[in-house]
């Protein structure tokens, strides 16, 4: 097939050279150099790598008029407009199942250092503050706690099943209700957060989801609650949270996601109940390989046979 490919916004590095080197692909200049770019080469572009980071708006779209498919570097593909994509008959592709396991290791790991307060206590320490303070205060306890899951798809699910072993009580909010599921299913967030010691937010992000975690949730798990999040920014009122932790309305938060990224709330910094990670659930050596190979193979097959391996919206343009 004849085309160019084109990447948006920057991606693993390993990833980048393979596109340019085995793929010629260009990369879209940023500021003034890309309208140049794209009125001279936006007709030639049959294919889109990019990731959750930058993805592909309407503008680009129009802009790209013989776009065949956005590939995704990651699971989340909520800055592409795919309503639009879908109008378009632009596939789409993401890197489903090979993070998984990583990002609900993440948020394990984020409730256990929120709840246990590791990190506010290893700060304790390397300030010196152990001699002459004496002992941290006391924690909370996992194991036994009870658990809300927002959102029991695949890394949800994963979420519980490591959270069994632990003895949690798993219950799980998603827009209908999973039959055969072993866990509890709460028909609201709110119900969810006010029946839970921790509430994690594993949902997909995108416009459906947009403070789906809002200040009545959040009021709902109450001063004893901590809540989590490795989804995306977007899906908690990220306002009503800070302002919810700074008047101790929260017990605390581990967060690995932000509504501005890479900006993270001022205020956050400031409080020793909240964990803060830089978006780095996925960020495995062995993780982010198997995404690049799945990237990778999705652009390929695309190229080859117009079909995507693992698509969230099939082309719908014959491109051969
Ligand atoms: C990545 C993610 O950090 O897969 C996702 O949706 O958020 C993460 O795995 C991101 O996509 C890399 O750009």
């Amino acid at each position: 097939m004849s085309g160019l490919v084109l990447q948006v916004g920057p991606l693993k590095h390993s990833l980048e050279a393979t596109l340019a080197g085995t793929f010629a692909a260009d990369r879209l200049p940023d500021g003034d150099a890309r309208a140049e770019y794209l009125s001279a080469h936006g007709d030639r572009i049959t294919a889109v790598v990019t990731s959750g980071r930058t993805g592909v708006d309407a503008a680009l779209m129009a802009a790209l008029p013989n776009l065949g498919a956005i590939v995704h570097f990651g699971v989340g593909y909520d800055t592409t407009d795919v309503d639009r994509a879908a109008e378009l008959g632009i596939g789409v592709s993401n890197t489903p199942d090979v993070l998984t396991d990583c990002v609900a290791d993440t948020a394990v790991g984020l409730l256990l250092d929120t709840m246990r307060g590791f990190t506010a206590a290893d700060r304790f320490v390397r300030a010196g503050r152990w001699p002459v303070e004496g002992n941290v205060p006391l924690s909370r306890k996992v194991s036994g706690s009870s658990v809300g899951i927002v959102g029991l798809g695949r890394i949800g699910s994963a979420i519980a099943d490591r959270l069994t072993a632990f003895g949690c009580r798993i219950v799980y909010h998603n827009r209908n209700e999973i039959t055969g599921s072993p866990y509890h299913y709460a028909a609201s967030p709110t119900e969810l957060a006010a029946s839970v010691d921790v509430l994690i937010v594993a949902a997909a992000g995108g416009s459906g989801t947009r403070h789906l975690v809002d200040r009545d949730v959040l009021e709902a798990l109450g001063p004893r609650g901590f809540l989590i999040n490795v989804a995306r920014g977007s899906v908690v009122d990220e306002a009503a949270l800070v302002d919810l932790l700074q008047q101790g309305a929260l017990a605390g938060a581990g967060l690995d996601v932000f509504a501005d990224e890479p900006q993270v709330p001022e205020e956050l910094l400031q409080l020793d109940n909240v964990v803060l990670l830089p978006h780095l659930a996925s960020g495995t050596v062995e993780t982010r390989a198997a995404m690049e190979e799945l990237t990778l193979r999705n652009l390929e097959n695309y190229l080859r046979t117009g079909n995507l391996v693992t698509p969230v919206l099939t082309p719908g343009k014959d491109v051969r």
